[in-house]
């Protein structure tokens, strides 16, 4: 049958028979899974198929394991990312229309999508068909949409905030946003093209005291102003004359729009050419001196405004634009300047920055070979380098008055806000680097006053939520020391913003509750959210939904919408039943704002029985080593893969892919050749199913232990969300076993070979599921594979393990030495096994043995010489010294445990003396050290535990 139809058969046999749609019981013991909900502003790719693999993989899993498992699913929309992309198809932007064009969208359907409605429909519609398509366990009947678009669940999202106002949880204030000036809305990371991660910087706007007026020069380093020397300005360009507040600066022409957003009042008066300024003397905050404009080349009219104090002690550009002017006097003539006082400049010490000394900025510029201002590159880097530095490991020198001796960290704050409230300096922002939106705007910081707040940094949430962490389970359990460091520097969250979808905030409708903010809880909403579904609008009052999730009362709940009491009691016991979660799955990226998010307000809605109970963080995927993107040409949609694939083969593909924080690897050679094994193993069950021998064969118990062990094994990796693991055990481990158990007994076992196939089935079931159920229902299973159980074995019996390994080492070993004599037909093969002592002396070692499993030579052969029988003294040194040189080095780590066990070697290996005896067509024996004729003493003297010598003729 072909792979597409024997997929679709499957999952329409699954949804007939409502397998994933979860009901409480009592019988059960409830498992919940869930994910972050993806954002619906284009298809799902393989990067988000790998997280929601991993969180089906678990669904189905814990289902196997008889738990009553509950996996929904949900479609993110608030934000301004759908609202700018609709905005730019409905103005006929390119990029985005080709973009759209691209995912494979028709002209009518493009046109549709200038309006952000249809992008929450479109999206989510195919995303639930991907996801079906991909063999989810998804109970879709519980699914939502988020922002206002969807009333119910808008209803949830402003019950929350109200708690969390009642209970000082939100905190008002002024916050400095990355701004779209085109739109007039903040822009997140989501809604830039460009400049992600880049956020507004704070700077210190000094200002000099001239006539009637002043100049403004923003600076990152407030604490210098110690060693100012002279003002720095584009002596070739124009600046800004404008009356701010009550006062009149000057400025570059982009300040008067940056300096308005930042709540001044400014209005410009007329203009003033930096020509005109240089020469003039204005008087320096803090230090109260007059000192001189001078032009420069590195004055940059986009940074602040344009104008720059001078600390040619500290600063690389500084120094460099002074010695440069005082090179030529050509050129102060030129400005009009006097030679002999701009020469007399020079350099102030004030601060100590350790190695670098006091005057770090011309020892820089001299180490690094700077002849001119213009060298962009060098004094760059010398720019970064010392402002580090001199943060880490500067101390103010003692000309620096309050803060003399300070460390530069802690000056650097006391100076700026003694200039702030003296009121010679004000604070400004710039972003760390350019932002465009997806508006194609240039963005400005702006100033938010009556900003709302999740009070992150609140000490006692912190430490509730600290707790909260520690009772958590975390997949892996390395990634604690992450969320950890999160929950420490975790700041105040500003939660609204002025655009775009979403909730507005229930008491004022001028913000929308932006997309982190209303995606901390939602998870509770899925327990009822089929229910809640059902009412009207209206019915989802606060009180209704505080008798559901919080302690409010079911019978005034009830009255107030109209609803029997009962009906309110069962949907309580729904939330009850299945929260808290057992388990979020999501990649690393989100453990430093959502899964963080989500956890504080956890802890500030519910109760502590309802806290969160695991998150699993992975890595990012990439393709064949690299990352995926567009351009590369290696960004795959899921729709794509799967109809290339299938979906068992791209899930197979992503679970082998990887697991832990690693960043997992979709392998297209893999992807190429899965399909392959996948079919294989159906033609196997076909094949076998129902054949075997049914009398016993000695090696069967063997099987039967390996069988065991594997799924031990599997289990134990499953536990963890280690799929690959288990699948490599399951898959690709046991079928060698199986080989060997085959060539051992010439014929599988009936039993066995039935629990063979069925082992594999069941275990392979959580990652290609359409597969199993097909392998299942062939070799004669009933009901669905998803509901038998995983394999469970036990932990195996080492001794009947270590000795079947002797057997098949043996046979490797005893054929490389007939290819290495070139005997291609044997008479006679001899096994001598190791005498008793020789156990004795590697045990020994075993206890001997450093963490690393390495045996110190000097104090092991003293130790264990006086077991050694005296006729085998002879040989016993260079024995020992073998074992622990070359042996112990090539068993690898844990190498003891193997030799713990106490097996008879000669038993074991005269047990399988027909099997060798056929294998090679020969007369086959066995015999130990201790009873080989003495003409055998030389070659028995080579026998080891575990690999007995081997004598061939
Ligand atoms: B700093 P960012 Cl001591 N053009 O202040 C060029 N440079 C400008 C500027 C403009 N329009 N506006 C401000 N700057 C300078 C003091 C200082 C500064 C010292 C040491 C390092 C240092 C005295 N000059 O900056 O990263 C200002 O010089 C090194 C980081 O390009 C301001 O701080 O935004 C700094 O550049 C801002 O650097």
């Amino acid at each position: 049958m072909n792979v597409k139809t024997l997929e679709s058969k499957w999952r329409r046999k699954w949804q007939k028979a409502k397998i994933f749609e979860a009901e409480p019981t009592d019988s059960k013991e409830k498992y919940f899974v869930n994910c972050p909900y993806p954002y619906m502003n284009g298809y799902l790719h393989l990067g988000h198929a790998f997280t929601y693999l991993r969180a089906d993989m678990v669904s189905k899993y814990q289902r196997m394991k008889g738990k009553n498992v509950l996996f929904p699913f949900a479609f993110h929309c608030t934000g301004t990312p759908i609202v700018a992309a609709a905005q730019r198809v409905k103005e006929g932007e390119e990029t985005q229309i080709s973009a759209l064009t691209q995912m494979g969208l028709s002209k009518t359907m493009i046109k549709k999508l200038a309006k952000p409605e249809e992008w929450t429909k479109h999206f989510p519609k195919r995303a639930v068909k991907d996801l079906q398509n991909f063999g989810t366990s998804i109970d879709w009947r519980r699914s939502f949409i988020t922002t206002s678009l969807n009333p119910h669940y808008d209803a949830f999202i402003r019950w929350q905030f109200n708690k969390l106002l009642k209970d000082n949880y939100l905190i008002k204030g002024s916050f400095p946003v990355v701004w779209c000036p085109k739109r007039e809305t903040v822009v997140g990371d989501h809604d830039r093209l460009s400049g992600e991660g880049e956020t507004p910087q704070e700077y210190t706007l000094l200002k000099f005291k001239g006539e009637d007026h002043f100049l403004v020069a923003a600076t990152l380093r407030p604490e210098t102003v110690f060693g100012q020397t002279n003002i720095w300005v584009d002596g070739k360009g124009t600046y800004i004359k404008a009356k701010v507040e009550d006062e009149v600066w000057i400025m570059s022409k982009q300040m008067p729009l940056k300096l308005r957003l930042q709540g001044h009042e400014v209005e410009e008066i007329g203009e003033v050419k930096g020509r005109d300024l240089v020469g003039k003397e204005y008087v320096a905050p803090e230090i109260e001196k007059e000192i001189r404009v001078l032009p420069s080349k590195f004055c940059d009219a986009s940074i602040g405004s344009g104008i720059v104090t001078s600390v040619p002690s500290d600063s690389p550009d500084d120094f460099q634009g002074l010695v440069d002017l005082q090179k030529s006097e050509s050129e102060c003539e030129e400005w009009g300047l006097d030679f002999a006082a701009i020469k007399s400049i020079e350099p102030i010490a004030i601060l100590d920055s350790g190695e670098m000394g006091t005057l770090p900025a011309p020892k820089l510029c001299k180490d690094l070979g700077v002849t001119s201002q213009t060298q962009r590159k060098k004094l760059d880097k010398a720019k970064q380098d010392l402002y580090m530095h001199s943060f880490n490991h500067g101390t103010m020198l003692d000309n620096t008055g309050e803060v003399s001796g300070k460390p530069v960290s802690e000056a650097r704050d006391l100076v700026k806000d003694k200039l702030v409230a003296k009121g010679d300096a004000v604070l400004y922002y710039e972003l760390t680097g350019p932002v465009q939106s997806r508006w194609l705007a240039d963005c400005l910081v702006k100033i938010v006053d009556n900003q709302w707040f999740l009070a992150y940094s609140d000490e006692k949430w912190t430490q509730l939520t600290e707790k909260a962490l520690e009772k958590m389970d975390l997949f892996p359990a390395k990634s604690r020391t992450q969320f950890e460091y999160v929950l420490q520097w975790l700041k105040n969250w500003a939660c609204v913003r002025e655009k775009g979808l979403g909730t507005k905030l229930p008491w004022d409708d001028n913000w929308v509750i932006e997309s982190l903010s209303d995606s901390t809880i939602y998870m509770a909403y899925y327990t009822v959210a089929h229910i809640l579904k059902e009412l009207k609008e209206e019915q989802l009052t606060s009180s209704l939904l505080e008798a559901i999730f919080g302690d409010g009362n079911t019978k005034q709940a009830a009255e107030e919408i109209g609803v029997k009491q009962a009906d309110v009691i069962n949907w309580r016991n729904e939330f009850n039943y299945w929260y808290p979660y057992d388990i979020r799955v999501s990649g690393k990226d989100l453990i430093q704002n959502h899964l963080s998010f989500s956890l504080y307000n956890h802890t500030a809605i519910f109760s502590e029985d309802k806290w969160p109970k695991g998150f699993a963080v992975n890595g990012w995927v990439l393709v064949d080593g690299e990352k995926m993107s567009k351009s590369k040409g290696n960004f795959f949609t899921l729709e794509e893969l799967i109809s290339k694939y299938g979906a068992d083969v791209v899930r197979f593909t992503l679970c082998s892919a990887g697991e832990g924080l690693d960043d997992p690897n979709w392998e297209v050679s893999f992807a190429e050749t899965a399909g392959k094994k996948l079919e294989n193993w159906l033609k196997f069950v076909k094949k076998n199913k129902g054949k075997g021998r049914v009398t016993d064969h000695p090696v069967d118990t063997w099987f039967r232990e390996i069988m065991a062990s594997i799924s031990h094994k599997a289990r134990l990796a499953c536990d963890r969300l280690k799929f690959r693991t288990s699948t490599r055990l399951i898959f690709f481990e046991l079928p060698q076993y199986y080989k060997w158990y085959v060539q051992r007994t010439g014929e599988p076992h009936k039993e066995i070979l039935k629990e063979y196939i069925s082992l594999i089935n069941r275990g392979m079931a959580p990652v290609v599921p359409h597969t199993a159920e097909e392998a299942w229902r062939i070799s004669g299973g009933d009901e669905f594979i998803l509901q038998q159980s995983f394999p469970k074995g036990f932990e195996p019996n080492l001794e009947l393990v270590t000795g079947e390994n002797l057997v098949k080492q043996t046979l490797e070993d005893t054929r490389a030495i007939l290819k290495m004599v070139k005997i291609e037909k044997p008479e006679k093969i001899l096994f001598i096994t190791a005498p008793e002592w020789k156990w004795e002396a590697v045990r020994t070692a075993g206890e001997l043995a450093d963490a690393r499993g390495q045996v110190n030579l000097g104090q092991f052969i003293p130790t264990v010489m006086p077991i050694v029988p005296a006729e085998s003294r002879k040989f016993a040194a260079d024995f020992l010294k073998k074992w622990v040189l070359k042996d112990i080095p090539s068993l690898g780590p844990g190498w003891q445990e193997r030799y713990d066990q106490r097996i008879d070697e000669a038993e074991i290996l005269s047990n399988a003396v027909d099997f060798f005896s056929q294998v090679f067509d020969c007369e086959v024996s066995v015999t130990t050290s201790e009873n080989a004729n003495s003409k055998f003493t030389e070659k028995a003297s080579q026998a080891s535990p575990l690999r007995p010598a081997i004598f061939v003729s």
